[in-house]
């Protein structure tokens, strides 16, 4: 059994993973009008995953023997501006997101969970992985510009990613 504070907390991050995932899916959307198909792709998958990470939490509140509370998942909000500010957008989102599973172990700490405490690393390496995946992505697109050609190779290249289903 976890305490409540650790419950709401961890529903509170199954609501953070799923906003994510329609952050993601609605920018998918934008890349694909612009038809850029690659970062389309690409913003897919990380939509595909955040489900994921949604939920393993989902799973873990059910394990430890709490409630699940699914609150409304706001419309996804960004700028819908050139493919490196979208990304620099990512980049804060992600941030934020770090942010938040910092304060989850944090509290879990501070309650002396440490099943809860052992959990949340599984994400907070997953957030190193996905800010330095982002950063490299903005890196390449700063320095090779917002040129077709160059739009052109990193597109190909982004649609590569394939979807690995995530668990625990
Ligand atoms: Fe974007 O990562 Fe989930 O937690």
């Amino acid at each position: 059994m976890i305490s409540d504070k650790i419950k709401d907390i961890l529903n509170e991050q199954i609501n953070k993973e799923f906003y994510s995932a329609y952050l993601y899916l609605s920018m998918s959307a934008y890349f694909a009008e612009m038809g850029l198909y690659g970062f389309s792709n690409w913003t897919k998958i990380q939509s595909q995953e955040e489900i994921d990470h949604g939920l393993i939490l989902f799973e873990y509140v059910i394990d430890r023997k709490s409630q699940v509370k699914l609150c409304p998942i706001d419309a996804p909000i960004f700028d819908m501006k050139s493919p490196v500010e979208i990304f620099e957008q990512i980049y804060a989102h992600e941030r934020s997101i770090t942010s938040a599973i910092d304060c989850v172990a944090q509290m879990s700490e501070g309650e002396c969970d440490l099943a809860t405490r052992n959990f949340v690393d599984l994400y907070l390496k997953e957030q190193i992985e996905e800010e330095a995946s982002v950063s490299k992505i903005i890196s390449k697109l700063k320095i090779f510009g917002d040129e077709k050609a160059s739009l052109y190779l990193l597109d190909r290249e982004l649609s590569k990613r394939k979807y690995t289903q995530h668990s625990y």
